[in-house]
């Protein structure tokens, strides 16, 4: 009979469970790491303090015998797989040797080890009474792309620290690694800028909220919405996410999707009256003008954006900016006509590459959605194909970087089922868990040369019909757990079914994290006579 297969997600690349008996995590087991991954050595460790209470020692020298022979052991070794994200874990009943040649790969190891403990082990609550059992593996792991992302708009939906850090916590677990953090938007600016303070007391509160879709129906519901992240606040989660291998990418948007900031300081926009914090979701017309103050405005802003975010990518915005105003300003028409450009477009492009530019004196990458393709890509600028995968494909034939963030596989705002009736008002479309995991990330289009160009996978999370933290909860997940799998296993992932059959143990380590991840109830046996979910 085959032995039965442990419950991981993502699946690792090769994992063989062993004949021998499981290993057993007592209040004496020792870690044994030091150098550099005694750091990754120190994460798993408290870890396995929050779940089990036990506080168990990282030494970089245990005496032989020590922790009544029970060890953890860091080995700074190449793994079987390269790369830095790789490792090896060894189970066996008396040890459990990780190894890996960089702190990520160890890191990773220790996710997968806490993934074959009970899932209580994520409690937030410790568990000193529970058998701590881990069945003996042999496993050989490493990612299949290095950009591993989701996008939260705290723009629209402003989160409290806390939900961000369980966040990053849950990404870890899932062996995510960029937290895509959309900062800015016509409904909210939540990035406290020292030289600008009107961008968070005025560009940080709006009046009210419309509700649902029923834009001109119902009206707005009357509740104010107010709230940025403090510098502080940031440097801190920058730190957390960073313990966990995670980079945060900011996103401060422009020309468009301007709206908050052009209300906090309205000489940065076209028209001369002022507008307020948007209240409405969709496209807006509000532009950025082209002027050189708006450009020292930005850099500056762009210059404390850095101070804050170690990345070396930085994410410009560029979606969804209407031309309108733009057409319409003589100021604009006579700047674009004294620069020698035809049209609107090719005006947008000079934008980005004048900040391009002043990226590059600061050693940062720049990234922007695929918008930043019309009138012509600046050369070094990585593209998040959002609309389909047409924007990665051109990216990727002028050689440019791209992140595969198609709206058809990966907006996690879409519908999660055929049956609207039976689900959350959302923006609209389905995105069944299913369609997630189908996900093929490399374009059939590209050569082999090409290809190397898409340098990952990203799911989307705005927040327009997620007023709540829980309905994010149930946005992301268990979705989240399937774009895990697409973007760390190889291209031959396994089938659907599969991955439905570990994500019942998954489910398990959600809710013991307290994440309100939607059932996927479409998925069991229908009781006899009921109709299915249309999934
Ligand atoms: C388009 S995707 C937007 C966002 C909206 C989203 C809703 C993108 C780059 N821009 O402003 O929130 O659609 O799905």
């Amino acid at each position: 009979m085959p032995l039965p297969q442990p419950a991981l997600i993502p699946q690792p690349q090769r994992c063989t469970v062993l004949e021998g008996a499981a290993f057993t995590l007592t209040k004496d087991t020792v870690i044994h790491a030091s150098g550099a991954l005694a750091p990754s050595a120190q994460q798993l460790a408290s870890r396995l303090r929050a779940g089990t209470g036990w506080a168990l020692p990282v030494v970089a020298d245990p005496a032989p015998g020590a922790g009544g022979g029970s060890r953890i052991e860091f080995r700074l070794a190449p793994p079987a797989l390269p790369g830095p994200e790789a490792y090896n874990l060894q189970v066996d009943a008396t040890r459990v040797t990780i190894t890996a040649s960089a702190p990520a790969g160890a890191f990773y190891a220790g996710q997968t080890f806490l993934q074959l403990l009970p899932p209580a082990i994520f409690d937030i609550f410790p568990r000193a009474e529970l058998k701590w059992t881990a069945p003996a593996v042999a496993i050989e792991d490493a990612p299949r792309f290095r950009w591993r992302g989701v996008m939260i708009d705290s723009a629209r939906l402003f989160q409290t620290t806390g939900y961000l850090k369980r966040f990053i916590d849950v990404m870890a677990q899932h062996k995510l690694n960029v937290l895509h953090w959309h900062l800015v938007d016509d409904q909210g600016w939540r990035i406290e800028i020292k030289k600008y303070p009107r961008l968070t007391e005025v560009g940080g509160k709006r009046r009210e909220t419309v509700r649902g879709h029923r834009i001109n129906l119902l009206g707005g519901d009357g509740v104010p919405v107010e709230g940025y992240y403090t510098q502080e606040e940031i440097r801190d989660l920058v730190a957390y996410a960073a313990a966990r291998h995670i980079q945060i990418l900011p996103e401060i948007e422009m020309p468009g999707h301007a709206q908050a900031a052009v209300a906090a300081y309205p000489e940065l926009g076209i028209l001369p009256q002022a507008r307020e914090v948007s209240c409405m979701w969709g496209i807006h017309e509000t532009l950025f003008n082209t002027k050189p103050a708006t450009f020292a405005f930005l850099q500056d802003v762009l210059t404390e954006v850095i101070a804050l975010f170690p990345f070396e990518y930085l994410h410009i915005g560029g979606d969804e900016a209407v031309k309108k105003q733009w057409k319409e300003d003589p100021a604009t028409q006579a700047h674009m006509k004294a620069l020698g450009l035809p049209d609107e477009e090719h005006l947008q492009s000079w934008f980005i590459r004048q900040i391009e530019a002043f990226l590059q004196t600061q050693g940062r990458r720049m990234v922007g959605w695929d918008e930043i393709l019309e009138g012509g890509l600046a050369k070094s600028a990585t593209v998040m194909s959002w609309r389909g995968i047409e924007g990665a494909i051109a990216a990727a034939k002028l050689g440019n970087d791209a992140i595969m963030c198609p709206n058809p596989f990966v907006y996690f705002d879409y519908f999660q089922s055929g049956s609207p009736d039976h689900e959350p008002l959302s923006i609209g479309g389905n995105l069944p868990l299913a369609k997630v995991h189908s996900y093929e990330p490399i374009p059939a289009e590209l050569t082999p040369g090409q290809a190397g160009c898409i340098v990952g996978v990203q799911g989307q999370l705005w927040t327009e019909y997620t007023p709540t933290a829980n309905r994010l909860d149930y946005m992301a997940f268990p979705r989240t757990c399937a774009l895990a799998e697409v973007a760390w296993c190889p291209r031959e992932r396994p089938a659907f079914p599969d991955f439905l059959g570990r994500l019942r143990t998954h489910l398990r380590r959600l809710d013991v994290q307290d994440v309100r991840y939607r059932a996927p109830l479409e998925y069991l046996p229908a009781p006899d006579g009921a109709g299915t979910l249309n999934a």
